[in-house]
């Protein structure tokens, strides 16, 4: 299993196109940068979802980071709000198939039995009966329209439907004063958000993508869609959900990435 890119961090200089722009702006950067240490959470992905502007078209890097810097100082205002809502986008900005990635490449990907496959439920959760595919499907499907952003540095807007993740949890009798929602993958892959995340309004458990069943690459039968973090908090083939007060480093904090992953 080839070891996935380690994906760049917040203005690690190698993640913006050009060095020495990124030179002659060292102070913007450093002040953008030194509140971004000092929330401790922010990322480029995240300011990237707030403002909606595109981090693949490759605008001059100084009025990018002047935005970023703007961005930055209305986010503080932002930040915990739960109810703040990330930029949606129309079905025709809609990439077909979406864009592949895991920590392995896509020939490794081993499909996930749709028919015997069941949600498992662990932790803080009243009702943990498993759920079916076809149970899952019975329930009222919300959809996204949403930038995926993984932080190699490139993203795609996706149109992604399933129940959403709170009125799932409140379903099933979760504990939603809990702190953490973990998602367990087929894959060996563990991620985890914070319960504001999963509580978020544009938080979904995907089954489809573009109106249809979600094929194998992409998660099949069931993964996460969060509007507000990174690519890789957006678990696929999820296994079990458990929920739970107690932290334990996740597949990507592990590696060094910043585990809350968003805003
Ligand atoms: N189970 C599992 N989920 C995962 C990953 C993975 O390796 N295994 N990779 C993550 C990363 S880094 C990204 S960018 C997205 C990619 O999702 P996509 O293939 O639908 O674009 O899945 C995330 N979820
Ligand atoms: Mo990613």
């Amino acid at each position: 299993m080839s070891p996935h890119k380690h994906p760049p961090s917040l203005f690690r200089p190698q993640a913006l196109p050009n060095r020495s722009v990124l030179t002659e702006n060292k102070k913007l950067i450093d002040t953008v940068s030194r509140r971004n240490v000092l929330r401790g959470t922010l990322s480029l992905g995240a300011l990237t979802l707030l403002s909606g502007c595109d981090v693949t078209e490759e605008a001059p890097v100084q009025s990018f980071l002047r935005t970023v810097s703007a961005w930055n100082d209305r986010v503080q205002g932002v930040l915990f709000r739960p109810d703040h809502l990330a930029p949606t986008f129309s079905p025709a900005q809609v990439v077909k198939p979406p864009r592949f990635n895991a920590y392995y490449p896509i020939e490794e990907v081993k499909p996930v039995d749709g028919a015997t496959w069941q949600l498992e439920l662990a932790g803080r959760i009243a009702n943990k009966q498993p759920w079916t595919a076809q149970q899952i499907y019975q329930l009222p499907e919300q959809e996204l329209i949403i930038r995926h952003i993984c932080v190699e540095g490139w993203d795609y807007i996706g149109q992604w439907s399933g129940p959403n993740l709170k009125n799932f949890l409140q379903r099933i009798g979760a504990d939603l004063a809990a702190k953490y929602v973990y998602f367990h993958c087929n894959d060996d892959f563990t991620e985890s958000i914070d319960m504001a995340a999963a509580l978020h309004p544009q938080t979904i458990l995907a089954t489809k993508y573009a109106g249809d069943i979600i094929t194998d690459p992409f998660g099949f039968p069931l993964r996460l869609r969060t509007s507000t973090k990174l690519g890789y908090k957006n678990a696929k083939w999820i296994r079990a959900i458990e929920v739970s007060n107690t932290f334990t480093e996740t597949f990507w904090s592990k590696q060094g990435e910043n585990w809350f992953a968003g805003i």
